[in-house]
Formats: C-alpha cells, structure tokens, sequence
C-alpha cells in the first residue's frame, strides 16, 4: 500500500517516524510520500493562495501548484486520489475496509480556507470528511485516514489483535476490558471474567456492548449484526 500526501504543512506528517506505523513503512509494507505543494509555485514569492473572487474572509489555495503537484506525484492516475473536506462523505469502518484494498491513495490536503473548485474538478476522485466539525486545515483528517487504513496492513496490528473483533465489527460498540489487578482501589474485576467459562464470558460481552452501544449510539442498533450470538443450529434458519 503506497499512500502520498499533499500539503503545505508536511511537518505534521513526522508523527509517521515515530509511531507504529513507522514500523510497518520501515517493514516496507506501507510507504507514506509527503509532497510539499509549495515546491510546485512558479513565481518567485513561492505563492500557494490569494483572495477568494466574489470576497469573503481568508485566502483559498490557488490550483496550479496543486494540481501540477498531483500530476506530478500520479501522473497516470493509478491513485485513488482523495481530498479532505468538511463537506466530504464521511468516513466510517466500512469504507477504511475499502480503502486498505486500494494499491494507492493520494490525499489532498486543504489549508486557509480551503481550495479552488476547479483543482477538485480536474484533478480528484472523491471528498472525504472525518466527522462534522471543522479543523484548520485537512492534515489531521489525512493522519486519521493513513491510522485507520494502516491497522488492516499485515504487521501493524500484533498477532493477538485483528481487526475483526473490535468495536464495529459486529456493529456494536466494544465491551470493558480488564486487566491486573484484581482490585483496584475497590473496584474489582467482573467475577465472570476471572472463572474461565466460555460462554458466559461471551455472553456478558454481548450484554455490555448492548447496553453501552444503546447508551451511546442507540443509531447502531438497527444495523448490529447479531447472527454469531444465536444458537448454531438457528443461524442459517433466522439468517
Ligand atoms: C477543505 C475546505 C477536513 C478543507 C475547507 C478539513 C475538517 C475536515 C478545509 C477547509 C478541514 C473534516 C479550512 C474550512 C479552514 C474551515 C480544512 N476541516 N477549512 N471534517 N479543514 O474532515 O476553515
């Protein structure tokens, strides 16, 4: 999976060095290319934006560095090229699934007051948003987007965890997870967990994510895939 990045702030992306992800690009499985759109300006100020025509506050990227930056980093569009955005589709798990069977992606990232429209319309797929609400720039939403994609690459997530048993999954919001000590500060691990039985520990697991999912997300509910709780011999009948 070969991710390259846009922006005018590719110092935010020097988390990558330092992180678990940092790992899996060193392993070679993942390989994350930052571009500075600034260094494709042609005027000798180094400009990346201007006022916006028809006025209003701020400055908007201007497109040809933009998009002469795209052309140059993908010049035959073998990327899924992304740009983030408020008034993008919304990520969510099914669509990071997708995202990881990608052989490439490249994300826009958008800072002052956003981009010119006609650098969207020639030069990317689709706008993605992390979640309603607005950031100053779109460099944290693409850390989101490489974090969330990484975990699904072979060595990032450690052998003990998969992506398939966690929170979303079953459409559910994940269960309380314990560990050492027993006790702490007189709050004592769920007897349950302690006395080894398989599935009365499934079953408190499911009864807790029913009730945190319909605490926090009640929305969730109507979608859960609940068939892996029922009885073996009912699955297929009740499918
Ligand atoms: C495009 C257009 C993504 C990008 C406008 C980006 C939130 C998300 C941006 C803007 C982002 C998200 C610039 C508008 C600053 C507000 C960059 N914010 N903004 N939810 N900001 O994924 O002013």
């Amino acid at each position: 999976m070969k991710f390259d990045v846009l922006t005018v702030f590719p110092e935010y992306f020097d988390i990558l060095n330092t992180s678990i992800i940092g790992k899996a690009i060193k392993n070679g499985q993942f390989d994350v290319q930052i571009t500075n759109i600034r260094d494709f300006t042609k005027d000798k100020h180094k400009k990346t934006d201007d006022t916006p025509y028809g006025g209003g506050a701020g400055m908007v990227m201007t497109p040809d560095p933009i998009v002469s930056a795209i052309e140059a980093v993908d010049p035959n569009h073998e990327a899924l090229r992304l740009y983030m955005s408020p008034r993008g589709r919304t990520l969510n798990q099914k669509t990071v699934e997708s995202l990881a069977k990608e052989q490439r992606i490249l994300i826009l990232c958008g800072d002052y007051e956003g981009i010119d429209q006609r650098a969207i319309d020639l030069a990317i797929d689709e706008e993605m948003s992390i979640g309603d609400y607005v950031l100053t720039g779109g460099e944290l939403p693409a850390l989101v987007v490489i974090n969330s994609v990484a975990r699904y690459i072979d060595g990032v997530l450690g052998s003990s965890e998969s992506t398939s048993e966690e929170s979303f999954s079953n459409g559910l919001l994940e269960y309380p997870q314990y560990t050492r000590p027993e006790n702490y500060r007189g709050l004592k691990v769920p007897e349950v967990l302690l006395n080894g039985n398989h599935k009365d520990i499934e079953a408190w697991r499911l009864e807790k994510s029913l009730e945190i999912t319909q605490k926090n997300r009640p929305d969730l509910l109507k979608d859960a895939d609940l068939k892996e709780y029922l009885p073996k011999k009912s699955r297929k009948k009740r499918g």
